[in-house]
């Protein structure tokens, strides 16, 4: 979200937003089988992104694409976070920001990188949205992907407003892409793919939004119509507003 630090924390709007800005909008559902998810798409406010804003955009998309590629059974979960962050290392090196090449600021003794991504790339989703954060490192971030896993890949980046390392007209800019995915026996499926996630096709669904061409709510999305019982349990903390 726009917001003073560009991090993780869900803010409330109470000002008017700034056209020039972007909008980080993050939004987790469960389901009435209780299963969850969540998917983030990074908005221009105006319609259109600046030049800046749409290069920071495709370097992030980039990686997103580079980390989905990789995805299929027997990869290591780790796996497809290095592909984002070598791409993500490769853009910042190219751009002049990161001053030494990518392989060294990847390397594990280094992590340079790591100021304008802050997190990892990604998590399972099940009936926690971050399913399960408690489960044991052998089984989660050291684990295995198989066939039947559903997780997310987000990659991001999130450059500090008073970050000096930065030039002027991308401090302050966070951007963030997250998609779900089920691993398939050969690779991954795509499973939030009706929403745009190239620079294009979100333009144009913004122009849409701003012309007010509102979809017709389906019945299943009217809250409203759901009988009682399947509704989340009242005062259940959920971890959506930390990603
Ligand atoms: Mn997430």
């Amino acid at each position: 979200m726009a917001a003073p630090s560009v991090t993780h924390t869900a803010y409330r709007i109470s000002d008017a937003l700034d056209p020039s800005k972007l909008l980080l909008l993050d939004a987790g559902v469960e389901t009435d089988t209780l299963y969850t998810a969540d998917v983030t798409r990074t908005l221009p406010l105006s319609g259109r992104f600046s030049a800046a804003q749409r290069d920071v955009y495709d370097l992030v998309l980039a990686a997103q694409d580079a980390a989905i590629a990789v995805l299929k059974p027997g990869v290591r979960f780790r796996d497809f976070h290095r592909e984002a962050m070598r791409v993500i290392a490769e853009g910042l090196h190219e751009w002049g920001i990161l001053r030494l090449p990518p392989e060294r600021a990847l390397a594990e003794d280094s992590g340079l990188y790591r100021r304008y991504t802050l997190c990892s790339s990604g998590h399972m989703l099940g009936i926690d949205v971050h399913d399960c954060a408690q489960a044991r490192a052998e089984t989660y971030l050291d684990g295995v992907l198989e066939e039947g896993h559903v997780l997310t890949v987000e990659p991001g980046l999130y450059l500090q407003p008073d970050d000096e390392t930065l030039p002027l007209e991308l401090r302050g800019m966070g951007v963030r892409i997250e998609d779900d995915l089920l691993i398939t026996s050969d690779g991954a499926k795509l499973l939030s793919d009706a929403l745009p996630r190239n620079a294009t096709d979100v333009e144009e669904w913004m122009d849409r939004l701003l012309n007010d061409e509102r979809p017709q709510l389906s019945r299943h999305s009217a809250m409203p119509d759901m009988p009682r019982e399947v509704r989340p349990p009242p005062g259940r903390r959920n971890a959506w507003c930390r990603r």
